[in-house]
């Protein structure tokens, strides 16, 4: 049978013709050249029905920020104030996801993501924070999971990503009072029960490790504060409670077998070499340096090196609590984007934390050190140490310069570089049985990254925020590539 390549398009669909395909890139791939890593073995791939996907958060690309009954979040009062984010940029419009949700699901079906991990702005839902429900806060994610279900995506919904109802912060200091922790639980019920007809997965709190470091403790994120240990440690415990209060009340209103559980970028301790005192080090470091998040809620209690460490600033709790915060979960999503190197040392903690050297490479955003193997570590240790049997990368990707060339494309070859490498360990860990199912690529296109405003692109597509413009990067065509063939590229 002789059917042109065109003709092979048509028949089965651009966003599926993978290695196939003809690059918007201008490159054809030969039709005879087998890429080198299909002709050997199944050593790239990936387990059958592996979920690739991408993400996003509310704040980072919605706009909208006062349409439907929408009240403002920390994160619009925090960008709002001089100086907090570089060129006082706000989340105002950003990528105005909230009007061009149809366009960019069909971004997604180009790249053939099989799953969507979006977050869901609670002062939509409760423009109160808690009390009245807003039914039509509650319409645009039952419209884009409608939509996003009707093009064959999976739903994954992130319930907190940062943006807590600003009356919040006003009435009860935000993640510092506890009434907050009920207060989401509250509105994370409410919005389950609404959506789990639908939406199987549900991700409570993303990232404690950022929000309540750098929004209470640091104060470069919002809510800005920098708060004294003890009522530190206090905002720490009430977080961790309130996603505890949050999977009891999910598992109490949503549909029975929906999913629940969180994503967190834990510190990803990597053993400086891979050698049986090292790697028992970093598994160690791993329990102690996220004992304040993931260790208290995998394990029920917080380390005792921890409380030591913490002696009369140490949070206050109780026995319920530790239980409620300990809830067993369905899954555990982890966002990986660097390393920690960890070495054995005589030490009573049995581990020393080794820096990164100053020249020690990093993408643009100069957090962001390269270390592929964090993807190996990351999801092996939470299978190993709390025996988590589902595991989601819910955010890995990186920031890049990203400038158009003169014929418009963002030839993003240092991302490329980065997700290649980084996919390699991933692919390390699910050959070796680490039970990953899935991984999400931060992310689906430029979006406001917080205090650093539009100045570092995290996307797969670049976004021209003028005309709102999305062109797919080259990276994009790298994913595409990989998911097509369920493998490496
Ligand atoms: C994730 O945070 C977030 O979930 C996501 O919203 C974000 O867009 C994405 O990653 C990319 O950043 O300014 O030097 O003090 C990743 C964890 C925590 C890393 C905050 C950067 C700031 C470091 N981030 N951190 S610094």
């Amino acid at each position: 049978m002789k059917v042109s390549r065109r003709d092979f398009a048509k028949i089965i669909g651009t966003a599926t013709v993978g290695a196939s395909a003809v690059s918007a890139f201008g490159a054809e791939k030969g039709t005879n050249e087998q890429p080198l890593i299909q002709q050997q073995t199944s050593a790239g791939k990936f387990p059958n029905g592996f979920l690739w996907g991408s993400a996003t958060a509310s704040y980072q690309v919605e706009g909208a920020f006062d349409k439907d009954g929408r009240t403002p979040s920390i994160w619009d009062t925090f960008s709002k104030t001089p100086g907090k984010t570089v060129n006082g940029a706000t989340g105002d419009v950003s990528t105005d996801h909230y009007n061009r949700y149809k366009e960019d699901v069909q971004l997604m079906k180009n790249l053939g993501v099989k799953t969507y991990r979006f977050s869901i702005s609670w002062s939509r839902v409760f423009p109160d924070g808690t009390g009245k429900p807003n039914p039509k806060g509650l319409d645009f994610y039952n419209k884009l999971v409608d939509e996003l279900l009707k093009n064959g995506i999976q739903p994954f919904a992130t319930l907190y990503h940062w943006d807590l109802p600003q009356i919040l912060q006003d009435k009860y200091g935000g993640w510092e009072g506890r009434e907050t922790s009920e207060a989401f639980a509250n509105y994370a019920g409410y919005t389950a029960e609404k959506l789990s007809d639908r939406v199987n997965h549900f991700f409570t709190i993303n990232e404690f490790g950022a929000f309540v470091e750098l929004g209470y403790r640091i104060g470069i994120h919002a809510p800005g504060l920098t708060l004294p240990p003890a009522r530190f440690n206090q905002t720490r415990h009430h977080a961790v409670l309130g996603h505890g209060l949050a999977v009891q009340a999910i598992r109490a209103k949503a549909k029975k077998g929906t999913k629940i559980g969180l994503a967190e970028n834990m510190t990803i301790c990597v053993p400086v070499i891979e050698t049986p005192e090292h790697i028992k080090a970093a598994t160690e470091a791993t329990r102690q340096m996220n004992a304040q998040y993931m260790t208290v809620i995998q394990e029920g209690k917080y380390t005792d090196l921890y409380l030591k460490k913490a002696g009369k600033d140490a949070p206050k709790f109780t026995d319920a609590e530790l239980k409620a915060i300990s809830s067993p979960l369905d899954f555990v999503g982890i966002n990986i984007y660097t390393p920690q190197y960890i070495r054995a040392d005589g030490s009573e903690q049995g581990f020393a934390v080794v820096p990164h050297p100053p020249s020690f490479p990093h993408m643009i955003s100069p957090w962001l050190f390269v270390g592929p193997e964090a993807l190996y570590w990351g999801p092996r240790h939470v299978n190993k140490i709390w025996g988590a049997k589902e595991i989601y990368i819910t955010e890995n990707g990186c920031s890049s310069s990203d400038i158009p060339a003169a014929d418009g494309k963002v030839y993003d070859t240092d991302r490329v570089m980065y997700l290649r490498n980084y996919l390699m360990h991933l692919q390390r860990a699910t050959s070796e049985g680490v039970p990953v199912k899935g991984y999400f690529l931060w992310s689906l296109m430029d979006n406001f990254e917080w205090a650093d405003g539009y100045t570092n692109r995290f996307g797969l597509h670049y976004v021209d925020y003028k005309t709102q413009k999305r062109t797919p990067k080259l990276s994009a065509e790298l994913y595409r590539e990989i998911i097509a063939r369920n493998g490496l590229a």
